[in-house]
């Protein structure tokens, strides 16, 4: 350990014990017990549940090794930078502040946990509530497909294409990266109702360089019930 290192930590334990927090060891790159930390939740299908949309290998790869390097990573960052946010929207609302890894990964963690509950397998049909929301805002719902559909496929290299709820209202749009609608230098703001990742890793095993055809498949596995849910 560097001289500059123990010095900061001791400082560091010196102050927890003067509060009376219980000296508890841990490594160094974990967040501490009591601030907030990415969890990747389970996923609520089998990895094949979602063909042929989506193939179960590239569901393998996406669930145990992209998502669960965003989790691993962002929560070394947190540990390392010392980010102590209450909850993600309190995470979010800081990303200006926070370096290149604890956004990137923090928004991988963020949005693949969302993306999985975007999706159920065979898909499932939207009550009339949501249907009333999407022919208000955007006529009907092959306009709201085709709207969606053309956010995914403008998004020029990596990222998402959304749908939110903005001061009451439906928006489309797509981030860049690991970027979501909750971070403070995100271009797309509001509440996010609908997610679908484009960035290659989630279609190139079966779909190669026709994105248009991933997006096509995708909606016949999109839970509509679950963004109903969300426009509360
Ligand atoms: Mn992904």
């Amino acid at each position: 350990m560097e001289r500059r290192q123990f010095i900061l930590r001791t400082a560091q334990a010196t102050a927890a014990a003067a509060l009376g927090a219980p000296m508890i060891a841990r490594a160094w790159n974990s967040p501490a017990p009591d601030t907030f930390s990415f969890t990747q939740t389970p996923l609520p299908y089998a990895y094949g549940a979602l063909e042929p949309s989506i193939d179960a290998m590239t569901m393998e790869i996406h669930y145990t090794k992209h998502h669960a390097a965003y989790v691993k990573n962002v929560n070394e960052a947190i540990g390392k930078e010392g980010i102590a946010a209450t909850d993600a929207a309190d995470f979010f609302a800081r990303t200006s502040a926070l370096s290149a890894k604890a956004r990137n990964n923090g928004g991988g963690a963020w949005n693949h946990n969302f993306f999985w509950n975007c999706m159920a397998p065979g898909g499932k049909a939207a009550g009339s509530k949501l249907l009333d929301a999407i022919n208000g805002s955007f006529g009907d719902v092959e306009s709201f497909k085709t709207a969606f559909t053309d956010a995914a496929m403008k998004r020029f290299g990596s990222g998402w294409a959304w749908l939110v709820l903005r001061e009451g209202k439906l928006a489309i749009g797509s981030t860049p990266n690991q970027d979501n609608p909750h971070m403070d230098v995100s271009e797309l703001r509001g509440a996010p109702l609908l997610a679908l990742d484009v960035w290659e890793h989630a279609y190139y095993l079966k779909y190669q360089n026709k994105r248009n055809e991933y997006v096509a498949n995708w909606w016949s596995v999109v839970d509509w019930e679950a963004i109903a849910a969300r426009l509360v």
